[in-house]
């Protein structure tokens, strides 16, 4: 049956029988996994809104943006600063992505033991599925792990791409560097704008990535209250969705939704039956349609209170200072902001050991599941340190490593089931 987008994706040289397929499995576990659950906001329907026009009406949004002459930055960190893009008249999306779909075309590149995540994007790229991907001018990569680094060469065959460096240590000299590198990605944006960034317009930027910041600061407050009014599985959507959808309108949405969840907090209605097992998820970040353990978690007993990930919290406790008023104060306030990122990529990472075990203790969780994918030695390494930091606070945590694919479901079921019932 044909779609009333096929003419937009073929024009984006998508593999149309290939994208439906893709969009066909992905509407079947978005109905089994969100639509399923019982007690839902009436907000999450503007999420399920966007979800069902992810490639949709916001790729025609873009397609119509750049014909007026606005340029698609795409990125897969939370390195890369918004507000330089934003500033500079662009708009920026992240291309992350939680899908094995491509995976064989992308093992005759990359080494099979490679992260689920790299050879998600790098295999949405040789499908030929992902209409971000192809609505974008310029695709930003960084210096994180070593296997983002190398997969960014071979990418580069096939798309634009521009590499920032990321820090590896948090020294004076590393901060330096940073902030060279942010002005090299300043440059770079304005040369492919066309535009020169200006105070003013780097304010607006700042405070406009800030609002969201500030409304998914609210969420997780209010996520937080007992009865747990909102399951972490829609929680993690918000999250996801905030990388895609435009953020004036995610803010204004996502804000609503808040008000909401207040009314839900005040008259003490939860989603949860009473003894369900609060735990909080930390690790690498989960990128649509990635939502396999908040899942298998959330149908053993227990609900996610938060997620210290990058798709999470990591992306979002932070703010860059407001006030500013020359272009090289408010650059300084952006590179302060995102050295801030405790990402595993950065040695010693001390921070991310403290914000663990604070989020725990504030959350008052029964216990963290640290997730790693599988290959990804940053954080599958730092788990220990996590487990250790957790265990002299008396927190319990069950170390997690696998990747986008159904096999192991009922195996890790087995076991997060034994980690709730250790924790009651
Ligand atoms: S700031 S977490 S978004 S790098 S899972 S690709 S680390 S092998 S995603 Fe990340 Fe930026 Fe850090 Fe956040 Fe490599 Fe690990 Fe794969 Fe990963």
């Amino acid at each position: 049956m044909s779609n009333p987008y096929d003419a937009m994706w073929e024009k984006l040289n998508l593999d149309l029988e290939a994208h439906a397929g893709l969009l066909e499995v992905l509407g079947k576990f978005y109905g089994d996994i969100y639509m399923s659950q019982q007690g839902r906001l009436r907000g999450m329907e503007y999420l399920d809104f966007v979800l069902s026009e992810v490639h949709g009406l916001r790729i025609k949004e873009l397609q119509d943006a750049k014909a007026s002459g606005k340029k698609v930055i795409g990125t897969f960190c939370i390195f890369v600063p918004e507000e330089i893009v934003l500033a500079a008249g662009g708009i920026q999306v992240g291309l992350c992505a939680g899908a094995e779909i491509g995976k064989d075309e992308a093992e005759k590149v990359l080494p099979r033991n490679t992260c689920a995540l790299i050879k998600s994007f790098v295999g949405f790229k040789l499908s030929r599925l992902c209409p971000f991907i192809e609505s974008c001018d310029l695709i930003v990569g960084e210096t994180t792990c070593d296997g983002k680094k190398k997969a960014y060469e071979i990418f580069s065959d096939y798309s634009p791409v521009y590499v920032m460096e990321i820090p590896q240590m948090k020294n004076a000299c590393d901060r330096d560097l940073w902030k060279s590198e942010v002005l090299r990605f300043k440059s770079k944006v304005e040369e492919i704008t066309g535009n020169k960034i200006t105070a003013a317009a780097l304010r607006d930027a700042i405070h406009l990535v800030n609002e969201r910041r500030r409304v998914l600061q609210r969420l997780n407050r209010l996520r937080a209250a007992v009865p747990t009014p909102i399951s972490g599985r829609d929680v993690l959507l918000i999250n996801q969705i905030s990388f895609y959808d435009d953020p004036v309108r995610f803010t204004s949405k996502i804000g609503e939704l808040c008000d909401e969840l207040e009314e839900r907090v005040k008259s003490g209605e939860g989603i949860v039956p009473e003894g369900t097992v609060r735990l909080m998820l930390s690790g690498c970040p989960m990128a649509v349609p990635n939502w396999k353990l908040p899942y298998i978690v959330e149908s053993s007993g227990a609900v996610v209170v938060g997620e210290e990930s990058c798709i999470g919290t990591r992306n979002t406790r932070d703010l860059v200072e407001e006030g500013g008023s020359t272009v090289d104060g408010m650059v300084d306030a952006i590179v302060d902001r995102y050295m801030r990122i405790d990402c595993a990529c950065f040695t010693p990472n001390t921070e991310r050991m403290e914000n663990i075990v604070d989020m725990a203790r504030e959350l008052e969780v029964k216990g963290v599941i640290h997730y790693a994918l599988s290959f990804c030695q940053p954080y599958s390494m730092e788990a220990y340190k996590v487990e250790k930091a957790l265990s002299n606070a008396g927190i319990p945590m069950l170390a997690i490593e696998t990747d986008y694919s159904m096999e192991d479901v009922e195996q890790l079921k087995t076991r997060v089931e034994a980690f709730v019932e250790m924790t009651r």
